[in-house]
């Protein structure tokens, strides 16, 4: 089977696990392009978008925003069938809590003290693909940035521990779930497949330990991943 279409992303980048994980769901054969993260002007979605993930399909047409992306494939690849729902009102109102909710709960957790600051930069540093010199630029000025400047903030704001947080929006999330194993009943649906995304997006770091003590959360994390195809 040819490509499907090429992903341009970061490794990183927790938007990116989103549409990495419904790919991986629907076994789609696809590229994997990891741009430079100092050089998202390059992307084929810019100037306009210069955001990952950028999704070009074998037509070379390009989709941009995680959410509107997994929608597309899974409209163009699997007749929809992932977003269907006999609730549109409950599904839009659930896809919107998780964009919301959980993309920002991602830089506390991995930013929020100075001690995970440092592990998170020094991992990133590692993972993506930065020029020679951007790779140590990143290494030693990262950390100070997102840690003294961006995690501190949100951090303070919200009031919770970043653990608690993500406690909580997993209890959230599972109460609205119930007696069923997915949102999307016996299956992952797309709203599973996002929330699923950005909680996979903190496992590469150390500080994943601290959502793995979320029991029920772990027991819906790993029900969707044992339905990837990786
Ligand atoms: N709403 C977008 C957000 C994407 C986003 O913010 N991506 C970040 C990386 S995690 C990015 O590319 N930032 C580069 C920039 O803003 O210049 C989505 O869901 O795809």
């Amino acid at each position: 089977m040819g490509s499907a279409g090429q992903l341009h992303m970061l490794y990183t980048c927790p938007f990116c696990w989103k549409v990495r994980g419904l790919l991986e769901h629907l076994d789609i054969a696809h590229e994997r392009v990891q741009v430079n993260p100092m050089k998202t002007k390059k992307l084929p979605s810019a100037p306009e978008w210069k955001k990952v993930p950028v999704w070009v399909d074998s037509n070379d047409e390009v989709f941009v925003d995680s959410t509107p992306i997994m929608k597309h494939i899974d409209s163009v690849h699997n007749d929809g069938k992932l977003w269907a729902s006999g609730d549109e009102e409950r599904r839009d109102k659930w896809m919107e809590w998780v964009d919301l909710h959980m993309s920002k709960a991602t830089i506390p957790i991995l930013y929020g003290s100075l001690g995970s600051a440092l592990k998170t930069t020094t991992r990133v540093s590692k993972l993506e693909r930065f020029g020679f010199f951007s790779k140590r630029l990143y290494a030693w000025a990262g950390f100070p940035i997102m840690w003294g400047i961006i995690a501190k903030k949100r951090v303070k704001k919200d009031g919770r521990t970043p653990k608690k947080l993500w406690h909580d929006l997993l209890d959230e999330f599972l109460a609205e779930i119930g007696e069923k194993e997915f949102f999307g009943g016996n299956t992952p649906d797309l709203i599973d497949l996002a929330a699923f995304g950005y909680v996979r997006s903190i496992s590469p770091y150390p500080q994943f330990s601290q959502i793995e003590e979320h029991e029920a959360g772990m027991k819906w994390y790993r029900a969707v991943e044992s339905t990837l195809k990786v």
